[in-house]
């Protein structure tokens, strides 16, 4: 099972999240097998901006971690995320967070998703779709 944190504080942030969410049902390679309920939060970090919408896809893959991150980053830009200083406002941010049981660790892409467990944002939300995640992610970790 793969989970992949969403994340939008800019423009129609639910509409952002429900494109990025059909945009990744639309590819052959991946099934979503369920979307958490969308929660909104203050931001963490960054410039001051607006509060976010967050959430957390739980999908099934046939592609390798590195293939998903360039899918994930096609459809952010699709949906016109424009990057300039960390944790800058963004209409989409998709980031995979667990990828089965893989320990990742390349300049590119690291899994367990480092920050993660200390992101209310980010366990919130994945703990109503996996109350026993905690245990799962020191086993791996
Ligand atoms: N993402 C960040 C930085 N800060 N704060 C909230 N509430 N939600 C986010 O998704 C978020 C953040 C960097 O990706
Ligand atoms: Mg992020
Ligand atoms: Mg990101």
């Amino acid at each position: 099972m793969v989970y992949v944190g969403i994340g939008s504080n800019l423009g129609d942030r639910y509409d952002n999240i429900a494109k990025a969410v059909k945009y990744i049902k639309a590819n052959g390679k991946i099934t979503v097998s369920r979307v958490s309920p969308l929660i909104e939060t203050d931001p963490v970090g960054g410039p001051l901006q607006g509060k976010y919408i967050n959430g957390v896809i739980e999908l099934t893959t046939e592609l390798s971690a590195d293939e998903l991150l360039n899918v994930l980053a096609e459809i952010e830009d699709r949906l016109g995320r424009k990057r300039s200083v960390k944790n800058a406002p963004r209409t989409i941010d998709l980031d995979i967070l667990l990828f089965d049981a893989q320990r990742i660790n390349t300049k590119n892409l690291k899994v367990p998703h480092p920050l993660m467990c200390e992101r209310e944002f980010v366990m919130s939300p994945l703990r109503q779709l996996c109350p026993d995640i905690d245990a799962f992610i020191k086993k791996i970790r």
